[in-house]
C-alpha cells in the first residue's frame, strides 16, 4: 500500500524555515495555510482573525473573490511583456489610476520600497532640471522614526539601528527633522535653498501608529509650496482606505476617491502607493504626479522588468474597484471609532495597557511596560491562542489592523478576544 505521507505539523514548517531560510524575521509561532476575508487558518485547522492584514496589504480581505478571479483570468492570458512593448492592460489601468487619485500621470512599480526610491529619483531630477538646484546638491527632508522600506538608500535615513547598522556606506542628501514638528521643518527650509522635497508618512506605521496633528500634512504642503519643494506622501501603509478615507491625506473625506470639494484633502506633489493597491494578491506599487513633475522622467531614465505588467495592473484595477464598491473607507472609519472606544473602555479596567491611538482601522495599543520587555510579544502569543493574530511593532506597542471588510459584529467579537486576553494576562 502506498505509504501515507504524514501531514506536516506547524513545528515541521517552522523547522524548515529555520533551517533553509534567512533569519530576517522573528514570526509568531503560527503557520498559516489558508486565508479568506478577515480569517486565516493554520496547518492544524485553527481559525484566527487576522489583525495585521499583512501589514495593511490585504485591506480587501484575504483572497477576495473578485481580485482572485481577475488574477486567475489574466494569469491565463498575459502576465508580462516588459515595457519594451505596449500591452492592452497598462493604458486602461493608468487611466483608471490617474482618475481615481486625481493626478496627470502614474509610474507603475512593484514593491513599496521601489516606489519610494522612484519618488526620490523623480524629486531629485525635478530639483535639478526644474528648480535649478546644483546637480548632486539636492536635499530631501525626512522625519525621525520613519519607515519607507529597506533598500540601501532608504535605510540611509532610517532612525532604526537594526534597519541601518552595518549596511553602509550610506546615501547622502537627506535631512532628518522631528515628526509632527512643523517648526523643525520650517527651520531647515529657512537656511537651505537646496531642499527639493519632503518625504513623509501621513501616519507613522512602524514607529507605532504615530498620528500627527490634524494640520501636519497641510503645513508640510504649505511649506513645500512656499519653498518650491515637492511634498511626497508615502501612503503605502496608510493609503487605500486603511485610515477611514481613500488616503490619509484626504483628512475627513470619505468620498472614496479624489475630490477637491473636501477642504480636508491635501494633495501631495508625489503620491506613493503599494501594499493594498493590489489587495495583497500581487506586488504592485505606484508613484503618481502631475505633468510638471512627472515629465522629468523620459525614456531610459527609469524602469523595471515587472513595473506595469498586465497581471499586476489588472489585479490592482480590480482591487481599487473593490475598495470603492464595498465602501471600505467608510467601513474603516466606522469600525475604527468603535474599536478605539472599546479599547478606551478596556484601558479603564487594567493598568497593563495605557494608550490606544490610530485612525480608521490602523490602530495601536501601548502596553504599560518597557519597550525592551517581552510583554507585548507574550500578549500577542496569548491573542493567537485565543484566535486573533496581531504583532508588536516596536517593543511595547501592538498594532491592530484587520482587513477593512470586517463587519461590526466581527469587530466586537475581536474586541472581546482582546479584552479577555488582556484582563486574563499575568
Ligand atoms: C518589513 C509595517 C514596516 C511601509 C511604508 C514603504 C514600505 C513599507 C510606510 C516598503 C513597508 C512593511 C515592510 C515589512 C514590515 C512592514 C512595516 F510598518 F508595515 F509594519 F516595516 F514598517 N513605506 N512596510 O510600511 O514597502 O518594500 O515592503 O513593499 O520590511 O519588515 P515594501
Amino acid at each position: 500500500m502506498a505509504t501515507e505521507t504524514k501531514k506536516r505539523t506547524s513545528k515541521d514548517y517552522i523547522d524548515l524555515e529555520n533551517k533553509h531560510g534567512a533569519h530576517n524575521y522573528h514570526p509568531l509561532p503560527v503557520v498559516l495555510e489558508r486565508g479568506e476575508g478577515v480569517h486565516v487558518w493554520d496547518v492544524e485547522g485553527k481559525r484566527y482573525y487576522d489583525f495585521l492584514s499583512a501589514y495593511s496589504a490585504v485591506n480587501q480581505g484575504h483572497c477576495h473573490p473578485r481580485i482572485v478571479g481577475t488574477l486567475k483570468e489574466q494569469a491565463e492570458t498575459l502576465t508580462l511583456t516588459s515595457r519594451a512593448f505596449y500591452n492592452d492592460v497598462l493604458g486602461p489601468y493608468e487611466k483608471y489610476m490617474t482618475e481615481y487619485f486625481g493626478f496627470d500621470k502614474v509610474l507603475p512599480m512593484n514593491t513599496g520600497a521601489e516606489a519610494v526610491e522612484t519618488a526620490i529619483k523623480i524629486c531629485r531630477k525635478w530639483g535639478y532640471e526644474k528648480k535649478g538646484v546644483d546637480e548632486n546638491k539636492g536635499q530631501i527632508v525626512v522625519f525621525d522614526q520613519n519607515f519607507h522600506g529597506r533598500t540601501t538608500t532608504i535605510i540611509s535615513f532610517s532612525s532604526d539601528p537594526d534597519a541601518k547598522k552595518n549596511f553602509g556606506p550610506y546615501t547622502h542628501g537627506f535631512i532628518k527633522v522631528t515628526y509632527n514638528d512643523v517648526d523643525s521643518l520650517r527651520e531647515v527650509f529657512a537656511d537651505n535653498d537646496n531642499i527639493v522635497g519632503v518625504l513623509v508618512e501621513p501616519i507613522q506605521g512602524e514607529a507605532g501608529v504615530m498620528v500627527p496633528n490634524d494640520n501636519f500634512m497641510s503645513e508640510i504642503a504649505r511649506l513645500c509650496k512656499e519653498n518650491n519643494a515637492l511634498f511626497m506622501a508615502d501612503e503605502i501603509q496608510t493609503g487605500i482606505a486603511r485610515t477611514g478615507s481613500l488616503l490619509a491625506v484626504c483628512g475627513d473625506c470619505t468620498c472614496s476617491g479624489h475630490c477637491e470639494k473636501q477642504k480636508t484633502y491635501v494633495q501631495p506633489d508625489l503620491l506613493i502607493l503599494g501594499k493594498a493597491l493590489s489587495g495583497g494578491a500581487y506586488p504592485v506599487s505606484a508613484v503618481l504626479a502631475n505633468d510638471p513633475v512627472m515629465e522629468v522622467i523620459t525614456p531610459g531614465t527609469h524602469g523595471s522588468t515587472f513595473g506595469g505588467n498586465p497581471l499586476g495592473a489588472k489585479v490592482a484595477l480590480t482591487a481599487l474597484e473593490v475598495v470603492r464598491d464595498e465602501k471600505l473607507a467608510q467601513n474603516a472609519r466606522k469600525l475604527g471609532e468603535i474599536f478605539r472606544k472599546r479599547m478606551e473602555k478596556l484601558l479603564s479596567k487594567t493598568d497593563l495597557v495605557c494608550l490606544v491611538r490610530g485612525k480608521g482601522l490602523l490602530n495601536a495599543v501601548v502596553v504599560n511596560d518597557h519597550p525592551s520587555s517581552s510583554t507585548a510579544w507574550n500578549i500577542c502569543v496569548k491573542l493567537s491562542e485565543n484566535g486573533l493574530l496581531a504583532k508588536p511593532t516596536h517593543g511595547n506597542i501592538i498594532r491592530f489592523a484587520p482587513p477593512l471588510v470586517m463587519t461590526e459584529e466581527q469587530l466586537h467579537e475581536c474586541c472581546d478576544i482582546i479584552e479577555k486576553t488582556i484582563l486574563e494576562y499575568n
